[in-house]
């Protein structure tokens, strides 16, 4: 039987991986496949934005680098507010570097990403060594990586065999990687090529960004696909949602955030449970 096939919790029960095992439980604790992106650039709207989406969602992503008044307490306050909620904490920082510089950049600096994200990102450009680097000092502290075996916005070079390489590269590092950014299930299709049944294999977590449902583009190379294409049409996992949810700018109000996370993690929680019955 394909992954899609099974629920959130039959995956987290049987997952190598503790935090795509945790993640996964998440989902099926507060019936949501929601990943919040935060991409506000102050400490008071990003922690506004997270405490409000907290009970939504599965996982915050941010982007740490744009937050102008960017201190240790902000991480703090961040994981207080994974705690009370329930929600995994992404930096999506998509290293691309040697492996030497990206262990440092992963371990220290003013961010010390490893310290606080339960999940960081990865591209695949520089070769494994950028998996062996991270995993070096993310593994030992039972965090997970996700690489980008593709990418939502128009006219983007991760394809094709590119594509097959990262996940050729993450059966290669089984207790590290969890999964993939991608806008299908490409590990099955890989699976079957290389002569494994599809849900044979090991079992990665699809977190799938480009989702929106009143927009299709944000005339800078974005593309919005639907919750129902990208769960139920395109067997992926987690739906990140940036701003459909929090708006632009400075965000939307609480109150309008409330109520969009609800429509998305409602939106992804239907797609998923007829995913199951198709
Ligand atoms: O291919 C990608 C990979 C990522 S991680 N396309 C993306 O858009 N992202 C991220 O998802 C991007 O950096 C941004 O933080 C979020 C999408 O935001 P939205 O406002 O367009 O929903």
């Amino acid at each position: 039987p394909s992954i899609t096939t099974r629920t959130y919790a039959e995956r987290a029960a049987k997952h190598p991986i503790p935090v795509a095992k945790q993640l996964l439980d998440i989902c099926d604790r507060k019936k949501t496949n929601l990943c919040v992106s935060v991409d506000v650039t102050s400490k008071a709207g990003l922690l506004r934005i997270a405490e409000a989406a907290g009970p939504y969602c599965c996982c915050i992503k941010t982007h740490i680098d744009i937050v102008e008044d960017f201190d240790q307490d902000l991480v703090q306050q961040l994981q207080a507010l994974a705690d009370k909620h329930d929600f995994l904490i992404w930096e999506d920082r998509k290293f691309a570097d040697i492996g030497n510089t990206v262990r440092l950049q992963y371990s220290s600096g003013i961010y010390k990403i490893a310290s606080w994200a339960h999940i960081t990102n990865a591209h695949l450009v520089p070769g494994e060594g950028i998996l062996t680097g991270l995993a070096s000092v993310g593994q030992p502290l039972g965090r997970g990586l996700l690489l980008l075996a593709e990418m939502s916005a128009k006219g983007n070079l991760a394809t094709g065999e590119y594509t097959t390489k990262n996940v050729e590269a993450a059966r290669r590092h089984p207790e590290f990687v969890m999964g993939f950014v991608a806008m299908r299930r490409v590990d099955e299709r890989e699976e079957t090529a290389g002569g494994v049944a599809p849900g044979e294999g090991a079992d990665y977590v699809i977190m799938t960004p480009g989702v929106g449902l009143d927009s299709k583009g944000d005339g800078m190379g974005q593309q919005y696909r639907t919750p129902d294409e990208v769960i139920r049409g395109s067997g992926c996992d987690v739906i990140i949602v940036g701003r459909g949810i929090y708006g632009g700018g400075d965000g939307n109000p609480n109150e309008e955030i409330v109520k969009q996370c609800k429509r998305y993690q409602e939106a992804g929680w239907k797609a998923y449970e007829d995913r199951l019955r198709q």
